[in-house]
């Protein structure tokens, strides 16, 4: 059986220097937060099962070729000849600020509904990976959110939610009802700072600061949350009230953007491996690091024999 199971939506990326509005050039590549989950897990030697769906077209041919070239086991992966695969556009407009555009609404990767998640469900996995970004696709793709999460917590597997709010897609209003009802499955729930009053937000009560956002998430029954704090590091609390916090290792800043994909990759990996909480957060921050300090969402990230590479002085070449 494999090691993880995700799917999602995953795009053909372009990634633009400069403003779009004037024409910058463009590098093509993919896109998806859970695509780079599972590339992430595929390099450290994992066995990751990404089972979205893409146009019968030429992006959905780069998705699908990119994801086998890294490892990722995409025979539960589906093309949908009805619809297009979904694009999204990143501009860098001004040296530290980048905007992204969507082409993503009746895409084929929207057109997810639970019957094509069966056979990735029977086939089985230790973890299963979901984001709120599949959520806010549309009914069926939420649907499927929802069976995957109920049918992988009936069986034992661990099912680890990261909130991952996208603004362009939905409300956090809409979002905290759409995720509220997951909590119950779900074993760990990742989330940045500024992302647990999304899912908090539709308790009843309300908490207010993260200490007791993360006390109503325990309460719910969710078993370990992990909160990032972009460069400040990362935070661990489950419910038998352990914690541990890690500081962000310091590298120079590229793009951020996949830093959070990369930190959740980084978290399965320990996961799988067995390691203690703090090892986890570790290996995440790790992650997280290379994300940061590389261009690209997932092109940057670490195979195992690199994993130490980040602790070499600044400016090193390897030679
Ligand atoms: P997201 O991309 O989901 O918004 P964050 O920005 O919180 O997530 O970043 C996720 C993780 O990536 C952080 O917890 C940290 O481990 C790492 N990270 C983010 N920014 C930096 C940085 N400037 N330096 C080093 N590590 C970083
Ligand atoms: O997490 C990085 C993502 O922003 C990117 O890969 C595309 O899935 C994506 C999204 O919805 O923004």
């Amino acid at each position: 059986a494999a090691d993880v199971l995700t799917f999602g939506e995953t795009m053909l990326a372009a990634q633009l220097p400069g403003p779009l509005a004037v024409g910058a050039e463009a590098r093509t590549t993919i896109a998806g937060a859970e695509s780079n989950v599972a590339i992430g897990l595929a390099r450290l030697g994992h066995r990751a099962v990404w089972a979205g769906l893409v146009g019968d077209d030429e992006p959905g041919r780069l998705i699908l070729r990119t994801l086998r070239g890294e490892g990722v086991d995409t025979s539960h992966a589906g093309v949908r000849p009805e619809a297009p695969t979904g694009g999204m556009l990143r501009e860098r407009r001004v040296a530290d600020l980048v905007r992204v555009h969507y082409w993503r609404r009746h895409s084929a990767a929207s057109l997810l509904a639970p019957p094509d998640l069966a056979p990735a469900l029977r086939a089985g996995a230790r973890v299963l990976h979901l984001t709120g970004i599949t959520c806010a696709l549309g009914t069926g793709p939420l649907e499927a959110v929802r069976e995957a999460a109920a049918h992988a917590h009936a069986h034992g597997w661990t099912v680890v939610l990261d909130v991952n709010h996208r603004h362009r897609l939905w409300t956090g209003e809409e979002a905290g009802r759409a995720l509220l009802p997951l909590l119950e499955h779900v074993t760990v729930l990742i989330a940045s700072d500024d992302e647990l009053p999304v899912v908090t937000g539709a308790l009843a009560e309300r908490p207010r600061g993260e200490e007791a956002a993360v006390d109503a998430l325990l309460a719910a029954g969710v078993r370990e949350v992990v909160v990032k704090r972009g460069g400040e590091g990362a935070a661990f609390r489950d419910g038998d009230g352990s914690r541990h916090t890690v500081p962000a290792l310091r590298v120079p800043v590229r793009d951020t953007v996949g830093a959070g994909d990369a930190f959740c990759a980084g978290y399965l990996s320990g996961l799988l491996d067995g390691l203690p909480p703090e090892r986890r957060l570790d290996r995440a921050n790790t992650l997280g690091a290379f994300a940061v300090a590389s261009d690209g969402d997932w092109e940057g990230l670490p195979r195992r024999d690199e994993l130490g590479l980040l602790t070499a002085a600044p400016g090193t070449t390897i030679r």
